[in-house]
């Protein structure tokens, strides 16, 4: 094989030129592989001897995208647009050979290739939207050519990978091949050779084109489906706005306005934002002290320990993936009431058509519900999700002491307790983790993992990868009163509390919020959660909340008794409450606070400065390893949107002396609880940011 750059090289196999890309680790398309692209497909076009060319990927994967590390650079020659003409408008076939995963640029380039044959187990995607991007290689007016606008727009907007087989059914690949993939691939440019089949042009299909023209309506219908779980995003709307072009303009005019809408989102923040994000959850997964290689038990089997809501969507997420759970209950009647809840989620799922019947069995098959606690003697990961109360907690741990395999991984759930104290009541701490789910647990991705003082590096390393492999972000933390992101989260909640009494309302509150990009604020997620669950905590912690204590008392627990700050309807609608006005005001008077106006960007200052004031405490105490791991946190487990990198990272946006500024002056009237954390005050010190520090 001849080098053309260092990631590219060309060998001429019989008839076939076969250029293979070797940019591990997931052959991205950095400036020397579009280079060698460039050069190779040049020289193959030019040998004589060579009829057909082959384009195949050494490694795990066919080419995953554009190389994100060169975004925001200036452009290296040679750009993707001039390599992609160049295989299109090639003289002689060129076949694309994918396997593991075609994504993005990736992709684009399979689509200016003539032909496309994939492994098996192949996926094919345009992932840009997900970093707030949008494909700008073509993909937005090639992909409709060929799978049909509708197709085309679930899967740029929805930025997810098909299989190999779909593909095949779409037309976006043209065999699914067996065994040695560059042979396939080779034999299979031999037959278009032999048969002397046409140089397929994407760029000339009109057909599929042709059914969505002169009919509006199509794109109206996509964008209010999509309306909700895009809002914020800059990228998707973008990305409608391109496969439009391709339905109304002609190729090039559409490559045109892709370049345009491309460029508007490479440049946006919510871009940078999002490629921060992507950088920020992989970063997640390093932990200084525990190497990748660190031995991991293997989970062929777990158990979880109490069938609440908690226990109930925990043990779903090990069915999900195919391991056997075995859920223990106290009394039959509490668990029967648990597994009900399971298979009811099961078939809500299915009602959406987003299981069959069959998966619904196949999962419900994988639980097994006891009232025998010897029964997880061959659980290989027990996680308890019983009451939140430590002498319960260390009952049951000293219980799976006695019962559980030796070198089984036990695991709490606890969202506010001391792990090293319940690890304690065991002869085996170093086998005691914490796995803070998120409520539903079937649904959030993230789990706190909270490595305890004896926690062993095999314990965190397990904890880790069993939560990838249930499909969730862990992040690893470590113990203190809420983790991360339930002490923050307090910081917050004292704020709105506040401001409450001060003259906003909750409406107000939670309005500041929605618009900034949560899905709720923090009143409607009080509502949500259930008003007395936090009311029992503060009873236990002997703590008052003049609003929250008073709707309690009314029996106002939220949305489960149709009232708490709001009143809900039939269609649990939230509905301001004129009662809940007359509470509040009630209960400044009694405190003797004026109240005023406020304005919105006061309330947006004041609930979101003391969370990154906390998030600082958090990284000077060492309980979270790196700002971008908080940032993780937020983003999986609170729904902070996306589209702003997470608190540390818009604290850097914002500009960390704006921050620090404001909360000195907040100091001066309401005293320590407003005092900047050392390392914010150090950062603004070196003219740093929390993400580059
Ligand atoms: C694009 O293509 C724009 C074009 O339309 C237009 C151009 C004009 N670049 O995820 P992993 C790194 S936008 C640079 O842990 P997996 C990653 O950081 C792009 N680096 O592996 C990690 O580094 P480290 C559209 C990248 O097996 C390592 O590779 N494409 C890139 O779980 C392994 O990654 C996408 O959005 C990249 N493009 O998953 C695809 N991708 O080891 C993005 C990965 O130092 N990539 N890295 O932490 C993915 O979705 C997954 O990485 C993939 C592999 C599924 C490929």
């Amino acid at each position: 094989m001849t080098a053309i750059t260092r990631s590219v090289g060309l060998a001429r196999r019989g008839r076939v030129a076969v250029l293979t890309v070797d940019n591990p680790p997931v052959n991205a398309l950095s400036q020397h592989v579009r280079q060698g692209l460039r050069d190779g497909v040049k020289q193959a076009a030019a040998d004589a001897e060579a009829a057909a060319i082959v384009l195949v990927c050494a490694g795990r994967t066919f080419i995953a995208g554009a190389d994100i590390t060169e975004f925001g650079k200036p452009l290296a020659e040679p750009g993707l647009h001039e390599v992609l003409d160049l295989i299109e408008g090639a003289p002689k076939p060129v076949v694309a050979a994918i396997h593991g995963t075609a994504l993005g640029g990736g992709l684009e380039v399979a689509l200016a290739c003539h032909y496309r044959v994939a492994g098996k187990t192949a996926r094919l995607g345009l992932p840009e939207v997900r970093l707030g991007l949008l494909p700008g290689a073509g993909g937005t007016q090639r992909l409709p050519r060929v799978v049909g606008v509708e197709k085309a727009l679930a899967m740029i907007v929805g930025g997810d990978p098909i299989g190999a087989s779909e593909a095949l059914k779409d037309g976006l690949v043209d065999e699914i091949v067996d065994g040695d993939l560059t042979a396939a691939a080779m034999a299979f440019a031999e037959k278009i050779v032999a048969e002397r089949r046409p140089l397929k042009k994407i760029r000339d299909l009109d057909e599929k084109l042709a059914a969505a023209r002169g009919k509006p309506e199509v794109f109206a219908s996509f964008r209010k489906s999509v309306a909700r779980q895009t809002r914020g995003f800059r990228a998707p709307e973008r990305c409608i706005q391109c496969v439009e072009a391709a339905v109304n303009l002609p190729f090039d005019r559409g490559i045109e306005r892709e370049r345009e809408l491309f460029l508007d989102v490479l440049s946006s923040p919510e871009s940078k934002a999002q490629r921060y994000f992507f950088f920020a959850e992989r970063e997640a997964a390093k932990i200084p002290d525990v190497p990748a290689d660190t031995p991991v038990r293997e989970i062929r089997a777990a158990a979880v320990i109490g069938a609440g809501t908690m226990g109930g969507g925990i043990a779903m997420n090990f069915a999900n993936v195919g391991i056997p759970v075995t859920v223990v209950e106290v009394a039959r009647e509490a668990l029967d009431r648990g597994l009900a809840v399971v298979r009811k989620n099961y078939e809500t799922t299915a009602a959406k058509g987003r299981l069959t019947s069959q998966d619904v069995e196949k999962r419900l098959g994988l639980i097994r519900g006891t009232t025998e606690f010897a029964a997880i003697a061959d659980a290989d990961i027990v996680v308890e999700a019983v009451f939140e109360e430590m002498p319960i907690k260390k009952q049951v741990f000293a219980r799976l002491d006695a019962v559980a395999k030796a070198d089984a991984l036990l695991a709490t759930n606890t969202s506010t307790l001391d792990v090293d104290e319940i690890a304690s009541a065991t002869a085996r701490p170093e086998s005691v983790i914490g796995m803070h789910f998120f409520s539903p647990a079937n649904v959030m991705r993230l789990v706190e993992v909270v490595r305890a003082a004896k926690t062993s590096k095999t314990a965190v390393a397990t904890a880790m990868s069993a939560s990838r492999r249930i499909q969730k972000v862990p992040v690893l933390v470590g113990v203190c009163f809420g983790f991360v992101g339930n002490r923050m989260l307090e910081e917050r909640g004292r704020e709105a509390d506040k401001l409450v009494l001060e003259g906003a309302l909750p409406q107000q509150i939670d309005k500041v919020l929605y618009d900034f990009g949560f899905p709720m604020g923090p009143f409607a997620m009080h509502d949500l959660a259930g008003l007395d669950v936090s009311w029992r905590i503060r009873k236990g912690l002997g703590k008052k909340s003049a609003v929250a204590d008073r709707l309690c008392e009314l029996g106002r627990f939220g949305q489960k008794t149709g009232a708490g700050y709001y009143r809900y309807g039939a269609d649990r609608a939230a509905a301001p409450d004129p009662e809940v006005e007359r509470i509040i005001l009630e209960a400044s008077s009694r405190l003797g606070i004026e109240r005023r106006p406020i304005a919105d960007d006061e309330i947006l200052a004041r609930l979101l400065y003391p969370m990154v004031n906390e998030g600082a405490k958090i990284l000077d105490e060492k309980i979270a390893i790196r700002a971008s791991d908080i940032d993780v946190i937020w983003v999986y487990g609170y729904g902070w949107p996306m589209y702003r990198g997470g608190p540390m990272f818009w604290a850097d946006q914002v500009g960390l002396r704006t921050i620090r500024d404001k909360l000195l002056e907040w100091q001066k009237h309401e005293g320590a609880v407003w005092k900047p954390a050392p390392r914010l005050e150090r950062l603004v010190a070196e003219g740093k940011g929390f993400v580059q520090s």
